[in-house]
């Protein structure tokens, strides 16, 4: 058997988390042969809720399991976390402008990043869920200067996911016969879903399905996919997001298939023109634990003017949150 890894839940007593948690605990995310210590971190109002979750998580009886701890306090959190996963986050409150939104979050990240930087096991593996994901991910990275920037993600799997879910229903295949879908972009409105380079089965999904519903359905779909959920559902995405984060991780950690990759927002490095510095969802393949972003690909006018706005979006949210950036 192997030893067990620590993985560290921010945002363990949100709804998301009552989901992600469980998934985490039956090897879901890093295999069935990966005993897991599970550190939970939430705000101090939400400490008796985190002893409950704890106690649900000791009521199912996982085999993989090995133990249990909730803080709140994100030092003792991280401490020698291997994996960590960055959940919590505030929610926009009525009134708030989006500049507000990102400036109370920044704080949390700020603290959140050094916090790794003092604690966390040094090949840490993090991947930023809480909104805006891209841009928190890049305080939490600039935070943590010991720590090499490719420890750190932020999730666009669910949006990857939601466009190969519409896909498949379009063409009426299954999810699993689509490879080398491409979200580029911010986790916002503006990411785009790019079949350019896609295929189901060996067919070029540009073959199968009309432009026009592209534009005027697919993209839209997939861009608005939060709000419409939240419009039915009264509440934001919780057990999809739980899912996607350990799509994410399950990949990054095990590996993408050869024939394959995945959407994930890395820190760029110029690939594709796209401004270094800024947490941007790219194709990337992974293995040994380590992803790499598909490089080579061609890009037409069409997708670059979307990649390029919703490159402008993160760039204007870095702006904001610059003062918080060493
Ligand atoms: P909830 O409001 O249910 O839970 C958030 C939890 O975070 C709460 O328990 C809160 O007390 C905690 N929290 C707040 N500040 C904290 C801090 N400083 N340290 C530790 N914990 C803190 O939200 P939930 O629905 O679980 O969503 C969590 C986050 O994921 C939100 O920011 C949400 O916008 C984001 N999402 C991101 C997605 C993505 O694809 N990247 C999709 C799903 C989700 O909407």
């Amino acid at each position: 058997m192997k030893a067990p890894v620590r993985v560290a839940v921010t945002g363990s007593a949100g709804q998301v988390s009552y989901s992600l948690l469980f998934h985490i605990a039956s090897g879901n995310m890093l295999g069935k042969d990966q005993p897991i210590i599970l550190q939970l971190l939430d705000i101090t109002p939400s400490l008796g809720a985190l002893e409950g979750v704890a106690m649900e998580l000791g009521d199912c009886a996982f085999p993989l399991l090995k133990g249990v701890t909730w803080s709140d306090q994100a030092e003792q959190a991280f401490k020698d976390a291997d994996y960590a996963l960055l959940v919590g986050a505030k929610p926009r409150g009525p009134g708030m402008e989006r500049k507000d939104l990102l400036d109370e979050n920044a704080a949390i990240f700020q603290v959140q990043g050094k916090a790794l930087n003092a604690v966390a096991s040094r090949d840490v593996r993090v991947l930023v869920v809480g909104n805006p994901a891209n841009t928190n991910a890049l305080i939490a990275q600039r935070n943590a200067p010991d720590l090499a920037p490719h420890c750190f993600t932020a999730m666009t799997r669910l949006d990857h996911n939601r466009a190969l879910a519409q896909l498949a229903n379009r063409i009426d295949c299954d999810t699993s016969d689509i490879r080398k879908l491409i979200v580029w972009g911010n986790h916002s409105s503006t990411l785009y879903p790019d079949v350019s380079h896609a295929l189901a089965g060996d067919r070029a999904i540009r073959d199968l399905v009309d432009q026009k519903w592209l534009v005027d359905e697919f993209i839209p779909a997939v861009q608005q996919r939060g709000a419409a959920i939240i419009k039915a559902r009264g509440q934001s995405s919780a057990a999809s997001a739980a899912c996607s984060a350990i799509d994410h991780m399950r990949d990054w950690v095990l590996g993408t298939p050869a024939d394959d990759w995945v959407s994930m927002s890395v820190l760029s490095d110029g690939s594709y023109g796209v401004t270094e510095g800024v947490f941007y969802s790219f194709p990337c393949r992974c293995s040994n634990g380590r992803y790499e972003i598909v490089q080579g690909l061609e890009i037409d006018d069409f997708s670059r003017d979307r990649m390029t706005a919703t490159e402008q979006e993160l760039l204007e949210e870095r702006d904001v949150v610059s003062h918080l950036l060493p």
